[in-house]
């Protein structure tokens, strides 16, 4: 493992910050959304509607509380910790020519803060935070001018803390547009709402193109500011397994890692695949791609690969009877019948992790950040003065001793890692309290009733220790 390793956790601002109105701050479309259920999904209301519960709204206060929180990570040991800049605290509608002073301060309060704690902050600019005016008055990324919208909220923010963050990402989960099964993604990631009659293949692939244009151009402006910024990019990466060995199901699982692959392919080698390509022509699908922006994507290229990891997804190529409700990234996912899943049907695969690093760094041969892993559960909180959450120190544990397995015996360069939701915050895909990540229990239920006070979980301890011995000390 290396010597400058960042150890720590990743949140992001909408689901932690709270304060949806304070300072200025503008509707993003991370405010419009309804909490839900694993069962029932969260609804997307046009505007806000009274009455409805919109957990964003309230995150866990962050926004009031981080010098606290903060305090707590520096006593687990983290030396680096990874979160968000709301769009809508610095440009509230997002295409205002003139960025919001008070949203500007705040994040100079926060990074300051994190420094002092001698904590590195790994910044997001865009994760599922887009403000919800470019998405009513532009259709979201469908439109090119929002890539200008971006790309001006990326200079004023590279600018502003070029002597405080080194470590950026351009946009979260940048391949999350991209689930069939699930329109929900296509509106977080990209503020996308289709039409009846539209193609939608068509409109997402545009969107995307428009981020990776939006990326690239970031980068550049990045580098010009100061060299040895280190800019990456970030993918849900959940790696697809053929479900046997039939070469069908293999073939398959080639196909659908296409869907991940597209991005970094771009976002790394700064061109399109001919998979694409071939694809676009066959879907009939024309992409509005100026030949000045396909230079600027050979340029923009970016520094890193940043991952979440959270499972593993299994493809048949033929139906299987009977299957559970695993998250599925295609219609052709089915249960993988040697792993187990959480309560929201996420498969655990610790084995999956080392797989899917290797898959990376050997495709690419970027160093690697892995800025988000974690176990979603359901804590037992009847006595919040001793919560034992041994199976989210099972996970961890497992997955860490994996991410070791890669570095030490196949040779990966990974920067650092951060688990998801040191502390408790709202959950991106259900808008729950209750799915939690944390190491820190936040007295807090899903329609923001509680006390808000912090508690040490068991696995603030397990945790402090394993970043203490560097990962040498687990077995
Ligand atoms: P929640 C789905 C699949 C993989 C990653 O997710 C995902 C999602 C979204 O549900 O999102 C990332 O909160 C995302 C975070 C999110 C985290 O995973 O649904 O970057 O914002 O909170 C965990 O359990």
């Amino acid at each position: 493992m290396r010597k400058d390793f960042l150890w720590g956790g990743a949140i992001a601002a909408h689901q932690a910050e709270g304060e949806w109105k304070a300072g200025g701050k503008g509707v993003s479309v991370a405010d419009v959304l309804t909490s839900g259920t694993h069962e029932k999904k969260r609804e997307i209301t046009k505007g806000i509607i009274e009455g409805k519960n919109y957990p964003n709204h309230f995150g866990i206060d962050f926004y009031n509380t981080y010098q606290e929180d903060i305090k707590l990570f520096e006593e687990m040991g983290f030396n680096g910790f990874r979160t968000s800049i709301a769009w809508t605290r610095i440009f509230p509608e997002g295409d205002e020519a003139e960025p919001n002073e008070e949203g500007l301060q705040f994040y100079d309060d926060l990074f300051d803060e994190l420094i002092e704690k001698g904590m590195e902050p790994i910044i997001t600019l865009s994760h599922f935070e887009m403000p919800y005016h470019l998405v009513e008055a532009y259709g979201g990324w469908r439109s090119k001018k929002v890539i200008d919208y971006f790309v001006n909220f990326a200079e004023v923010v590279f600018k502003r803390y070029k002597h405080k963050v080194k470590y950026w990402m351009t946009f979260n989960e940048i391949n999350n547009i991209f689930n069939p099964n699930d329109e929900f993604f296509s509106f977080v990631t990209g503020g996308l709402q289709y039409q009846e009659q539209e193609n939608k293949q068509q409109v997402m692939y545009q969107a995307s193109m428009n981020q990776l244009v939006a990326s690239a151009k970031a980068v550049e402006i990045a580098k010009a500011l100061r060299p040895d910024f280190e800019i990456g990019c970030m993918l849900a990466f959940i790696p697809v397994y053929p479900y046997s060995s039939n070469p069908a199901d293999v073939l398959l699982a080639q196909q659908e890692m296409r869907s991940r692959y597209f991005y970094l392919d771009v976002h790394v080698h700064g061109e399109i695949p001919n998979y694409t390509k071939i694809l676009w022509e066959k879907e009939k699908i024309t992409i509005d791609l100026s030949e000045e922006e396909i230079q600027v994507l050979k340029k923009g290229t970016v520094d890193y690969v940043a991952i979440s990891y959270y499972m593993s997804n299994t493809v048949s190529s033929q139906k299987q009877e009977e299957q559970g409700a695993s998250y599925k990234s295609s219609e052709n996912v089915v249960d993988n019948p040697y792993l187990t899943a959480s309560d929201w049907g996420w498969q655990n695969d610790p084995t999956g992790l080392r797989y899917a690093l290797n898959e990376l760094y050997y495709r690419y041969r970027k160093p690697i950040m892995i800025v988000e892993n974690g176990l979603g559960a359901f804590d037992d909180a009847t006595n919040k003065e001793v919560i034992v959450d041994d199976y989210r120190i099972e996970y961890l544990r497992n997955h860490i001793l994996a991410m070791k397995q890669a570095v030490d015996e196949d040779g990966v360069d990974v920067l650092g890692y951060t688990s998801w939701g040191p502390i408790d915050i709202v959950s991106a895909g259900t808008g729950e309290m209750k799915k939690r990540y944390g190491f820190i229990y936040v007295d807090q239920d899903d329609y923001g009733n509680g006390s808000k006070k912090r508690y040490k979980k068991k696995s603030f301890d397990w945790y402090r220790e394993t970043i203490k011995g560097n990962a040498e000390n687990l077995i």
